[in-house]
């Protein structure tokens, strides 16, 4: 058994296209957070870092939705990133970015030294090619239906409904997300990492090594993979946005984001080394780091040492790159260590349905403080109390507010309010000298070091739900502490007993100010203001923490109740954006059903040309609510067809949906879109909308009539 002499932390970098929401806070950062503030309170050697993911197709993409450049969506969002991380109290060590020289060096290096011990296979293989934009189509430039779960949105690396790993090659009906055209297969050369040849590796480390110390869900989804059977992975894209390939004839190929991404942690931890060893910071947080820092070169122990102890915090979508391929990189390249846990967390719905940003269906980080400004403790408290350590779990607003109103106000800030006020009114601010203690003393005594115990085991282990719920137990403690001593009564008859009783509470007070630091450092900091005694002051092993005649700081409020009011504009603004993106809701009451129109000859009718068509893009039209923009592939061609539907689908619901279009009527200019055809649609008498599709997928073209 190693004993390790450091911890080293690091949280999924998130990429840089985008807010982030509180799902990605409750999945990876703030159980990271707590973890390392734990370690830091208790003596020990932790850093702590993240950073933002700049690469892969998901920046370009974004950037082309924003109509401006990859470089303006990276700075823009990493900037927000890091801000709205210090807001929630995220203390990382460092926050760095795989955009800077430091990563491209350090990510460079790593695939060279790959390279030059031989360990990639060099593959020409087929690829999808768009020839409208002459580029081949890695990852999320290709779209197409899931062969898992039939969801026509899937992206070539993963579908986002369930969850898969795919590769372009498995999507059905594949289309071009920059051009909405069908691509064309052209030949690449791709530099693959053999998986499969670590396989003897990964059994021995993973599958026999954590097998009792790893998450289930983590080690069970890993072990899926590696009985599966593993292949080799390209390693490289066909792309102009990420790190070059370090190799004579790779023109226009870049490393894989998910080869270069994770290396981010070694570059973040190298550039901490490095602002922190010449004094210039600029992605550093030197004021609370523990970390001791003689060189540059220090990094080195850090992530080539065995007595390093090295923890992934992520979601479940990413475990298998961090339990099997970064590992393998790793090990590959020979002179790292690699990870002794990864305790990912499932996922968090919000009100009963997945977080999604794009369809507005979250809790934004920067919306949050609009509504609860300063409040990043509330949302850390119930976003840990019902983090999703081994199963998806749900974050409702009610909920948000019943933990707030009837725990943190009324078990933990009432407690130490009582104490505060009573110290106040009792003694002028002064902690009292204890005297003869009775049973209740040693109980509390036991109890509160018990608790003690409780908390830290749990987060050693990762379980912060339960450690957080052991941290309000000794709050619990404290109030019934008062209750059944009473110290209000017995300052009228027994002024002895009164001061042996607020002195105890007092210490609890204590207590509760370093034990909860980790999940509410804000709050900690206040409570450590109130009774005027440093973080640093603490002695774990003792129940004495305040001396008598100590000074103590005015009484304040820690928490306070959070109004309906204010929790049903939450709601009300939730299922607005819900109705909005779904439909339009029906009228309540049934309408009559139209009569038809006048007779018309069968030559009338023989004058419309109806086709099926498959819609194969479809996208809102820019300032126009109601407006979709559809390409539908007809058979003889592809069309753009402006439908008034927008309200009534969401346009990745109509990706493959084969339907009737009138295709000789003549094309019209709408909003600018040159739009040639019609969409048919049943209407309802209230106006609701459906497709018509045939009953059998039909070749595109097929005649209508
Ligand atoms: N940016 C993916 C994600 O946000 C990715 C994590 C990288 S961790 C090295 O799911
Ligand atoms: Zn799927």
């Amino acid at each position: 058994m190693t004993s390790f002499q450091r911890t080293l932390v690091t949280a999924a970098l998130p990429y840089a296209n985008g807010p982030k929401h509180i799902g990605h806070i409750a999945g990876a950062y703030l159980p990271a957070d707590i973890y390392t503030r734990f370690l830091r309170n208790a003596g020990e050697e932790v850093l702590f870092v993240c950073g933002s993911d700049e690469h892969g197709t998901a920046i370009p993409i974004e950037a082309q939705k924003e109509n401006t450049t990859a470089q303006a969506i990276i700075d823009r969002y990493h900037a927000l990133l890091k801000h709205n991380f210090e807001q929630f109290g995220i203390a990382f060590d460092v926050y760095h970015r795989t955009s800077h020289a430091t990563h491209h060096e350090t990510a460079s290096e790593f695939f060279k030294t790959l390279y030059d011990k031989g360990l990639f296979v060099e593959e020409r293989s087929e690829q999808y090619f768009d020839e409208a934009q002459q580029t081949f189509l890695a990852d999320r430039y290709i779209k197409g239906t899931c062969p898992n779960c039939q969801y026509p949105g899937a992206f070539g690396d993963q579908c986002e409904k369930c969850g898969k790993s795919l590769s372009p090659d498995e999507l059905i009906n594949p289309v071009s997300t920059l051009s909405d055209s069908v691509p064309i297969k052209k030949e690449t050369k791709h530099w693959y990492l053999p998986l499969q040849n670590y396989e003897p590796w990964l059994k021995e480390w993973l599958l026999e090594g954590h097998q009792n110390d790893w998450k289930t869900n983590v080690y069970g989804q890993s072990k899926s993979w590696i009985d599966g059977g593993l292949t080799p992975r390209a390693m490289t894209r066909d792309l102009d946005w990420g790190v070059k390939v370090p190799l004579p004839n790779a023109e226009g190929k870049v490393l894989y984001v998910w080869f270069d991404a994770p290396i981010g942690y070694i570059s973040a931890t190298k550039q901490f080394f490095k602002e922190m060893s010449s004094g210039q910071h600029e992605f550093t947080y030197p004021e609370h780091s523990v970390v001791k820092v003689n060189t540059e070169a220090d990094w080195t122990k850090w992530w080539k040492q065995e007595d390093t102890r090295l923890i992934h915090f992520i979601g479940k979508d990413n475990i298998v790159f961090h339990c099997i391929i970064f590992p393998i990189m790793l090990k590959a390249e020979g002179s790292y260590i690699v990870p002794d846990n990864v305790p990912a967390n499932e996922f968090l719905n919000l009100e009963g349905d997945k977080m999604s940003t794009s369809r507005k269906w979250s809790v934004e980080m920067a919306d949050y403080f609009k509504h609860f400004p300063e409040q990043a403790d509330v949302l850390r408290y119930v976003l840990c109390s019902i983090a999703p350590e081994s199963k998806d779990a749900d974050f409702s607003w009610k909920d948000f507010q019943t933990r707030n109103n009837s725990e943190l106000v009324a078990i933990l800030g009432n407690f130490v309010n009582r104490v505060m006020v009573l110290s106040h009114k009792f003694y002028n601010d002064k902690v009292p000298h204890s005297h003869q203690a009775s049973p209740f003393e040693y109980d509390l005594i036991e109890g509160i070091m018990q608790s003690h115990k409780a908390i830290e085991a749990n987060i050693r282990q990762f379980k912060f739900r339960e450690a957080l719920f052991e941290l309000m137990n000794m709050a619990r403690m404290g109030n019934k502490y008062l209750a059944d001593n009473e110290p209000w009564k017995t300052v009228k008859t027994d002024q002895a007993r009164t001061d042996t009783i607020m002195y105890h509470a007092l210490q609890v007070c204590a207590h509760l100010a370093w034990w909860m630091e980790p999940f509410m450092p804000f709050t900690a900091k206040r409570l450590e203001q109130q009774l005027n005694n440093q973080k640093s002051a603490f002695v774990k092993a003792q129940f004495e923490q305040l001396n008598p005649d100590h000074a103590l700081g005015a009484p304040e409020h820690l928490f306070s109740n959070i109004e309906d009011e204010i929790i049903q504009l939450q709601i009300d603004q939730l299922m607005a954006n819900k109705a909005a993106i779904e439909a339009v809701k029906l009228p309540a009451v049934e309408a009559e059903i139209e009569a038809p129109k006048s007779e018309i000859q069968f030559d009338d009718f023989g004058k419309m040309d109806i086709r099926i068509g498959q819609i194969i893009a479809a996208e809102k039209v820019k300032k126009a609510d109601k407006l979709l923009q559809l390409e539908v592939d007809l058979g003889f061609e592809t069309r753009t067809i402006v439908s008034g539907i927008a309200l009534h689908f969401e346009p990745e619901n109509l990706i493959g949906k084969q339907v009737c279009v009138l295709v000789n009527l003549a094309p019209r200019a709408i909003k600018g879109i040159q739009s040639k055809g019609m969409v048919l649609m049943a209407e309802d008498a209230n106006g609701q909308l459906k497709l018509l599709s045939p009953s059998d997928l039909v070749k595109p073209g097929s005649k209508v009539s």
